[in-house]
């Protein structure tokens, strides 16, 4: 099954898409996600002019191979534009193989686990009121477990606060260059725990809880907040601080049992190593458009197995439906799956470009038996929304300090 062509399309039907389409002497093609938001036409470039030159004419079947020679080959490891395009390669040939042999990628990893994918979704509003009304909303349509934001009295905007948009699909239009939002520690730190609180005396302990800091703390104020928060039990604490020193982890993890998750933005083991080996995390977050596609979260979800560590794949609407394909197969085989985000499946506009084998019912994914990865992807269709620049927020401080977004 040789390599023939590799086509990169940059698209943005509501958001923006990277994807990788390889072509194959047999007539199959298959399908990867490279997207990485804000910094799209970096992996673009990468694909097409680094990438694709090296591959055509390679065997497609050569999955591991291919993935060693884009990795190693490069000399200049790791880091997210190389490993993202690393990872459309990498999904588009676990799609080709799935598809040439009449199997879903989850039979080629080793079968299923489990019958359903139990997600997280969201609840978010501008208030605790709006909060958790639209938290009943979830429940009502059978979520097991919701995130929740909130707008933080006194910010004009907040992290994961919707505001005026519909969902998470229209956030694409308006930012040609980032967008700047305020941070304040002190009125986070007194507000959240409220959050909770609330949450827990209207709908009891039966719904599990997460929440999202954004990396937005130190070490020590993670801290105060998980032991504030113990009291209502989350599944997780998301992104207490930033792990680019892993063992920060460890003093948050020093004082208190709120479990803690971490690594949407990770690329690579080698981010999440320290934090797994010493215990300090409870739920890897990285997925497999950032962090290797389906060849390197199976590695991760193995190392992580022998420490307890479940995995909890990042799925936010900045990853394709092809992305979020891919972790579906991952999830249904994972012996140590913890739970998978979800947003929704996107507009209208998405779903004539993407098609794909999930199907939500009562806070749960089900993935269909579709050969490969089960997507597909028009390209005719998605032509009518060329890509817009855009990029994710910036956050400061009141004195005008850039802080962590
Ligand atoms: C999450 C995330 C996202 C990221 C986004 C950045 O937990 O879903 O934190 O909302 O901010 O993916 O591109
Ligand atoms: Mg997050």
């Amino acid at each position: 099954m040789k390599i023939t062509d590799i086509q990169i399309y940059a698209n943005c039907p509501d958001r923006n898409f990277v994807t990788v389409k390889i072509k194959t002497d047999t007539g199959l093609y298959g399908l990867g996600d490279a997207t990485l938001n804000g910094r799209e036409m970096a992996v673009v470039a990468y694909l097409t002019e680094h990438i694709k030159p090296c591959l055509i004419g390679k065997d497609a079947h050569q999955i591991e191979d291919i993935w060693q020679y884009l990795y190693k080959g490069a000399y200049w490891r790791r880091g997210p534009i190389t490993i993202t395009a690393i990872s459309g390669i990498d999904m588009a040939l676990w799609d080709l193989k799935g598809k040439v042999t009449g199997l879903p990628v989850y039979q080629l990893l080793g079968g299923k686990s489990r019958s359903k994918i139990k997600v997280y979704g969201h609840a978010n509003g501008n208030s605790i009121e709006e909060t958790l009304t639209n938290l009943g909303k979830l429940i009502d349509q059978g979520y097991k477990a919701v995130r929740l934001q909130c707008a933080i009295p006194g910010l004009d905007s907040s992290y994961g606060v919707l505001s005026d948009k519909k969902d998470y699909f229209e956030l694409q239009s308006s930012r040609p260059l980032p967008p700047e939002q305020p941070w304040d520690t002190l009125k986070y730190l007194n507000f959240i725990p409220s959050l909770f609180q609330k949450a827990r005396e209207k709908y009891g302990n039966e719904i599990e809880l997460l929440h999202d800091v954004h990396s937005r703390l130190t070490p020590i104020e993670a801290a105060r907040l998980g032991k504030a928060l113990e009291p209502y039990h989350l599944l997780f604490l998301e992104d207490a601080v930033t792990a680019e020193n892993q063992s920060n982890y460890q003093v948050i993890r020093n004082h208190t049992t709120t479990p803690l998750a971490v690594g949407e933005t990770f690329n690579s083991i080698w981010d999440a190593k320290e934090l797994i080996e010493t215990q300090s995390i409870d739920f890897l977050r990285s997925a497999a458009t950032h962090s290797g596609g389906i060849t390197a979260m199976r590695r991760q979800a193995d190392f992580a197995s022998i420490y307890k560590v479940r995995t909890a794949p990042h799925g936010p609407p900045d990853i394709s439906p092809i992305g979020h394909a891919a972790h579906a197969h991952l999830n249904a085989w994972v012996p140590n799956f913890g739970i998978q985000e979800f947003v929704g499946f996107g507009g209208q506009k998405m779903s004539k470009v993407f098609s794909h084998p999930l199907r939500y019912e009562e806070g749960y994914l089900h993935l269909n038996d579709a050969p490969g990865l089960g997507v597909d992807f028009d390209e005719q269709e998605a032509s009518k929304y060329p890509y817009k620049r855009s990029y994710l927020p910036v956050s400061r401080l009141e004195d005008g300090t850039l802080s962590d977004w």
